[in-house]
């Protein structure tokens, strides 16, 4: 007997990813709520590197011939890191097959839409949540009535009327990617420049269904967990008893990652936090900016003092990675402010700073500044910040050269012990050390990328022993040190002779991140 041919699906959820280790937690929100049309539905993951060409190719092939009256529907998710492939995606598909409907949603489609070609090209656009109303909208394109609308504004349901989506993660998943998972949506803060200001509050899942959701994919052999909640230490009792979940399935591969805002950790979070060994927490805590000024005009609510005590807190009495972040940026922030903040910031030793610089979302209230701060930002995403009223467009590629540096030489983790002797090269502060430093790499290379660990070790060598004096052989000794314990196996020329042979290392992709986290982790080399 043949074997019966699979029908084609008649729906293929989309999207492009930034990297593969990113898997689409929306996406896969919408599979699990699609009900009776699930078995005709399909999930189809790219990267932003692929190009849309292939990529329509693929989705055409996959949906098959145009069927006689059936409708065919793509979905596909758009964000900021995506929208420029996915309208050039759009323009291919209605090109090559226009019967074909399309379906945009996601944060980059749920503001300003009547401004967007990818809306123009696109036939339907859900704005906000699509959990329910992406399987609505399908249902009627496939059984009718048919849609009078083309933008649509998603429902909220309450959360127990969503599915949980978590059995969508397939087990190459569960091996190779991060999981992103959500015990809560939503913010109930209002801070401008960010998309979640904009969510009435925080809405929490029913928290025994979630961590039985959990107890599946633990039991599947998922290890790495990231969690997308916007506030993770916003309701403690809900944090405490995720600790303790994790706490009591305590592996050597556990690895946990969560959103903090900094003011807000009672001693029932750090009691649970202090029992977690090294390697397994990862808190991002955004500080973004410790300017009082600052803060006010972007409605940021934030006790800088509280901030201060909780991080020297968690550098010192946890073991959790600590990934704390600062914007550029922002109205009325100088660069003298930020390098305060900044310079504030690392004397509490977090393991990373991250510098991102500001973007003016899609809906985000930080526009009413634009007229009287001078704002000027990119009208592609990202929509970058390129001047302000008090940061000329120099100085923002100059922060933007400081950022790409920083990131390459401390977040790294890679120059643990040359770091220090850099930033006390100028008796300002560490900012400006680095700044000097920043300006010098530039200079001399005229790149922000293809620079090579061995060519960073030269010219940190250069540049403490040359422009600063330093003795060699201290620097060598450090830069030997970092160079060693990178992974790096070539010969800079700064440290000629002194490499001992080593074999080759060997990578696994899902370890990578936990590599990182592991060169700040040794007590001698942490930055803290
Ligand atoms: C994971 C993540 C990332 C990952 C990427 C993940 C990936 N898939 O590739 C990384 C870390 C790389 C990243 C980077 C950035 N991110 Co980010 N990120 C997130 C985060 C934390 C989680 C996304 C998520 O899974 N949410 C949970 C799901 C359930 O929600 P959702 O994705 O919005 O999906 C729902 C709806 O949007 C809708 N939907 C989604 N897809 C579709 C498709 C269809 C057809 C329909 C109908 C509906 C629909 O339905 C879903 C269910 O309700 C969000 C914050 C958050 N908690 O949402 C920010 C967020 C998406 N990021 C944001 C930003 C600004 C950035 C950065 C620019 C930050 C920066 N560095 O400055 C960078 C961009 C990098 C770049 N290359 O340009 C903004 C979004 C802005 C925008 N307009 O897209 C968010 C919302 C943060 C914020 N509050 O401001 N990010
Ligand atoms: S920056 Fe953080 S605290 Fe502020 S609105 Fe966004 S998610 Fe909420």
């Amino acid at each position: 007997m043949p074997t019966a041919i699979a029908a084609p699906p008649s729906i293929v959820l989309c999207t492009f990813n930034a990297k593969f280790i990113h898997a689409s937690l929306g996406l896969r929100y919408l599979l699990a709520n699609m009900g009776d049309l699930r078995s005709s539905s399909v999930l189809r993951e790219f990267t932003i590197a692929r190009k849309p060409q292939e990529v329509a190719g693929e989705l055409l092939k996959l949906l098959g011939p145009p069927q006689d009256g059936a409708a065919q529907i793509i979905g596909l998710g758009v964000y900021i890191w995506n929208v420029k492939q996915g309208t050039e995606l759009v323009r291919l598909l209605k090109a090559a097959r226009p019967a074909v409907r399309i379906v945009l949603g996601g944060p980059e489609v749920s503001h300003e839409v009547e401004l967007q070609e990818i809306v123009r090209l696109a036939d339907f656009v859900i704005t906000g949540w699509g959990d329910v109303s992406f399987p609505k909208l399908c249902r009627a394109l496939l059984e009718g009535p048919q849609p009078m609308l083309k933008v649509i504004q998603g429902e909220q349901p309450p959360l127990n009327e969503i599915a949980l989506p978590y059995a969508e993660y397939s087990d190459a998943d569960l091996a190779h990617r991060l999981l992103y998972v959500e015990a809560s949506r939503g913010c109930p803060f209002k801070c401008e420049f960010c998309l979640s200001s904009l969510d009435q509050t925080a809405w929490a899942f029913d928290l025994e269904k979630f961590l039985a959701a959990m107890q599946v994919l633990h039991q599947r052999g998922a290890r790495h967990f990231k969690f997308v909640d916007r506030t993770f230490n916003l309701k403690i009792d809900t944090a405490a008893r995720i600790l303790q979940f994790f706490l009591e399935r305590l592996t050597d591969d556990l690895f946990l990652h969560f959103e903090l805002v900094p003011d807000h950790l009672p001693d029932r979070l750090k009691d649970l936090i202090v029992q977690f060994p090294p390697g397994v927490l990862q808190f991002e805590i955004g500080v973004q900016s410790f300017n009082p000024g600052v803060q006010g005009r972007i409605s940021r609510r934030q006790d800088n003092v509280k901030t201060e005590a909780n991080l020297r807190w968690l550098a010192t009495a946890s073991r959790a990675h600590l990934h704390a972040d600062l914007i550029f940026g922002l109205p009325g922030e100088t660069l003298e402010s930020f390098a305060a903040g900044f310079d504030r910031l690392y004397a509490m030793r977090p393991d990373e700073i991250q510098l991102g610089i500001l973007k003016r979302l899609r809906g985000t209230a930080i526009e009413r500044h634009s007229a009287e701060h001078a704002m000027v930002y990119e009208t592609e995403a990202p929509y970058t910040v390129l001047q302000t009223g008090v940061l000329d467009a120099l100085t923002v590629q100059r922060f933007k050269r400081f950022a790409r540096y920083w990131d390459l030489l401390a977040s790294s983790g890679r120059f643990t012990q040359t770091l220090p002797l850099l930033l006390e090269q100028d008796q300002r502060s560490p900012f400006h050390a680095f700044l000097t430093f920043s300006d010098w790499l530039w200079q001399r290379t005229g790149k922000t990328s293809a620079l090579s660990p061995e060519l960073l070790v030269d010219a940190l060598a250069d540049y403490l022993c040359g422009a600063c004096g330093l003795d060699r052989p201290n620097v060598q000794q450090a830069l030997l040190s970092d160079y060693s314990r990178s992974g790096a196996r070539s010969n800079p020329h700064a440290l000629q002779g002194l490499l001992p042979k080593q074999p080759a290392p060997t990578m696994r992709t899902p370890k990578r991140l936990a590599q990182r986290q592991g060169r700040h982790q040794n007590p001698d080399q942490a930055l803290r």
